[in-house]
């Protein structure tokens, strides 16, 4: 069992789902309905005592699923070593014969295991895997599996934009903390289908935690009214083994919602008592409704959000002065490197290595390197500026070798087509994930282990304690993602959190077998459509490495030339355009961005000849005549890509119309209409793009590629 520590937990009236009592029980209940459903029979379940199948009970074609402590059957039928070896969190599912009867084990060293193990051997089920010689043995290779769900930010998957789902006053968020109207009976503690429905896709993927509000976060979180119904949330969730955490505002003890413990500005001293104490208090109250909590995700000094450097403090001195409150709890600090103050350098991109690189460098009294503590993770997303369809690796991956990294990446489709665009990015996950970062150690030698993944999964520079975030893409629509497709970015990001190794083509097969057919053809044109969609879409909307190119505010539509504001916000800012060419010089005779990545790098990407053309741009101001690969100038190769990003999307479009025959009338229809915005969108990033860049080049658009619409 697993404890509860709020009285009043109960689902809404008229549910569908039910709350696991146990984590083992929610094994069960997967079993039960994922077999009943697959097989279209009842299935008959046996409790055992102490794990001994009841007396009369054939075993003979049965499934146990348990720890040796919860089942002696499994302790008997698995090897105490090979278990041991897959860890808390890793399982083993196993063909076993005795005599006559031959019956599957799902085993885990602990209850979580055994569920990771269940929703494995359903997902071999589903995708019509042979069963009968099973010899499986997993185990995550980074520890924390996180999302950030922004709740109020960037999301696509709620009632609001997508038309689907929610009621009467939901915001679009998936939780209800605060819904009015005819919602308001739907906050929590109550809770609703949706959240079990989350916890059940989230442990079937590993995922182990979640950071609920946004990081631009709202101090009601931390309200003891606020804390009540986090927990009720908390323990709905805990049998999936989905651990809570929160983001916080720095500045959050000068709030008068805490009177009447609040500070005043001059007592938010990290190194101060008051300040430390404040959070240590908030903390210790949050972890006696939720003992299990994860701890605390924190944006400071960045886009507004206050931070230590408004009280003459650094990066380092905040992070750990929180960290130092919360570490007797047990709890982490998330610290995000999203900073970009442009006092740092003219170059955006340039910053955050600047202000968190020394603080990882420090010597300390005791002679180590690196100023954070041993329970902050500085969280940093993949890419130096934000969440670009494409960016080089953040510079910072290999080179803070003694704090704590976490991965952040963006499955919320801010960037990338929102909801409405079919963008499936498996494969720039593992773009990211394998990107070589030629890492060396202290010497100059080349590090074994070296690529992002191994950066993140701790085995480059050896962290013990190692995460991946993905912020969230999950709404009140019913489907949770708003555009079907976007949950496969959700289930991608957690098979890959899981492992990240694995090849995003066969996770998009494994997907679609598992939500669409598993009829070969159906499974082969819609991986197709998959695999190509993201390159399609970085195509038409920033191909060769051009930066953000976004209109103002939402971040869906183009708008290549000046926006009022920040000028390190505007399109013009990256663009570069000009009669001589495009792109931002971030080469030695430009910002140099390309000195703060190890040599190989340096080198590879400061040379125009060597940098790969998908980066092109975001580190060299291209010449219009600049010879390609393809033997095109860049100007026709530019032209060619857009030209090209929105043919696939035709392409895909006519290729779904085909599946008509194989899919649900609904689903069809609604992925059906998406395409079709899809594609007048995508041609409008073409026209708009093509033809502002013409300004500048002087150039016609070559006859080939025409006509432009
Ligand atoms: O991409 C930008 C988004 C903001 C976001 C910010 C961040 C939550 O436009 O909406 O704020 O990044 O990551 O902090």
């Amino acid at each position: 069992t697993v404890h509860r520590h709020t009285t009043d937990l109960a689902m809404a009236p008229g549910s569908r789902e039910k709350l696991a009592e146990s984590t083992l029980g929610a094994a069960r209940d997967e079993l039960v309905r994922g077999l009943g459903g697959l097989l279209g029979q009842p299935i008959p379940v046996a409790t055992g005592d102490g794990g001994t199948v009841p007396d009369g009970t054939v075993l003979d074609g049965a499934v146990v699923v348990g720890t040796p402590t919860s089942s002696p059957l499994v302790g008997r039928t698995v090897a105490a070593r090979d278990l041991a070896a897959v860890g808390d969190e890793g399982y083993l599912v196993r063909s076993v014969s005795k005599g006559r009867e031959r019956f599957t084990v799902i085993a885990g060293n602990t209850d979580l295991g055994a569920l990771y193990g269940t929703f494995a051997f359903l997902r071999l089920l589903q995708t019509q895997k042979p069963i009968d010689h099973l010899r499986v043995a997993e185990s995550p290779k980074i520890k924390h599996r996180l999302l950030n769900n922004w709740e109020t930010e960037r999301l696509y998957a709620g009632n609001n934009p997508s038309g689907l789902g929610g009621l009467n006053g939901e915001s679009g968020a998936i939780f209800n903390f605060a819904a009015t109207g005819a919602s308001a009976g739907r906050n929590l503690p109550v809770i609703l289908d949706r959240y079990l429905v989350m916890a059940r896709a989230l442990a079937s993927l590993g995922i182990n935690g979640i950071t609920i509000n946004n990081v631009n976060a709202d101090n009601a979180y931390l309200t003891s009214a606020r804390i009540a119904q986090e927990a009720a949330l908390a323990d709905a969730l805990r049998p999936y083994g989905i651990r809570l955490g929160l983001s916080i505002r720095y500045t959050a003890p000068t709030d008068s919602r805490f009177a009447p413990d609040t500070l005043t500005n001059s007592q938010l001293d990290p190194y101060g008592a008051d300040f430390r104490g404040w959070w240590h208090r908030r903390a210790q109250q949050i972890q006696s409704a939720i003992p299990d909590f994860m701890g605390l995700t924190v944006k400071a000094n960045s886009e507004g959000q206050p931070g230590p450097q408004d009280f003459g403090y650094d990066h380092g001195d905040g992070a750990n002065a929180i960290a130092a409150a919360v570490a007797p709890l047990g709890m982490t600090v998330h610290w995000r490197t999203f900073v970009y103050n442009a006092e740092v350098d003219n170059d955006r991109l340039k910053r955050a290595y600047l202000e968190f690189g020394p603080i990882d460098d420090e010597v300390q009294p005791d002679g180590s390197r690196g100023r954070f503590a041993d329970n902050v993770f500085l969280q940093t997303k993949n890419g130096p500026l934000d969440f670009q369809a494409r960016e080089p690796i953040h510079p910072m991956f290999g080179r803070m070798e003694n704090t704590n990294q976490a991965l952040e990446l963006q499955i919320t489709q801010e960037y990338t087509g929102q909801n409405w665009m079919l963008a499936y990015l498996g494969p720039m996950y593992e773009e990211i994930l394998k990107t070589d970062t030629y890492a060396t150690d202290a010497t100059g030698k080349l590090l074994k282990k070296r690529l992002v993944g191994n950066i993140v999964d701790g085995t480059a520079q050896h962290h013990p304690d190692t995460a991946i975030v993905g912020v969230a893409n999950l709404g009140n629509a019913d489907n949770l993602t708003g555009h079907h497709f976007a949950q496969a970015n959700l289930f991608s990001f957690g098979r890959q959190a899981w492992d990240w190794t694995l090849d995003s083509a066969d996770i998009a097969t494994e997907w679609t077998r598992m939500t669409w057919s598993n009829d070969r053809r159906v499974v082969d044109t819609i991986r197709k459509m998959m695999m190509g969609s993201w390159e399609s879409l970085v195509s038409y909307q920033t191909p060769l490495g051009i930066g953000h190119q976004f209109a103002e505010g939402a971040h869906y539509r183009p708008d290549p030339a000046d926006w009022a504001g920040r000028d390190d916000w505007s399109p013009i800012y990256y663009n570069k355009a000009d009669s001589v060419g495009l792109g931002f010089d971030r080469s030695p005779t430009g910002s140099n961005l390309a000195a703060q990545y190890f040599p190989r790098l340096q080198q590879r990407y400061g040379n125009i000849d060597s940098v790969p053309e998908n980066l092109l741009m975001w580190f060299h101001h291209v010449p219009w005549g600049h010879r390609m690969d393809s033997g095109r100038t860049f100007w026709d190769e530019l032209v060619y890509r857009y030209q090209m990003g929105v043919q696939y999307v035709t392409w895909m479009r006519e290729t779904w119309d085909t599946l008509q025959p194989h899919i649900d009338a609904r689903r069809f229809a609604e992925v059906r209409a998406k395409l079709a915005v899809h594609e007048a969108d995508a041609a409008d990033w073409r026209d708009t793009s093509v033809n502002y860049w013409k300004e500048f080049s002087g150039r016609d658009v070559p006859v080939d590629d025409a006509p432009l619409s």
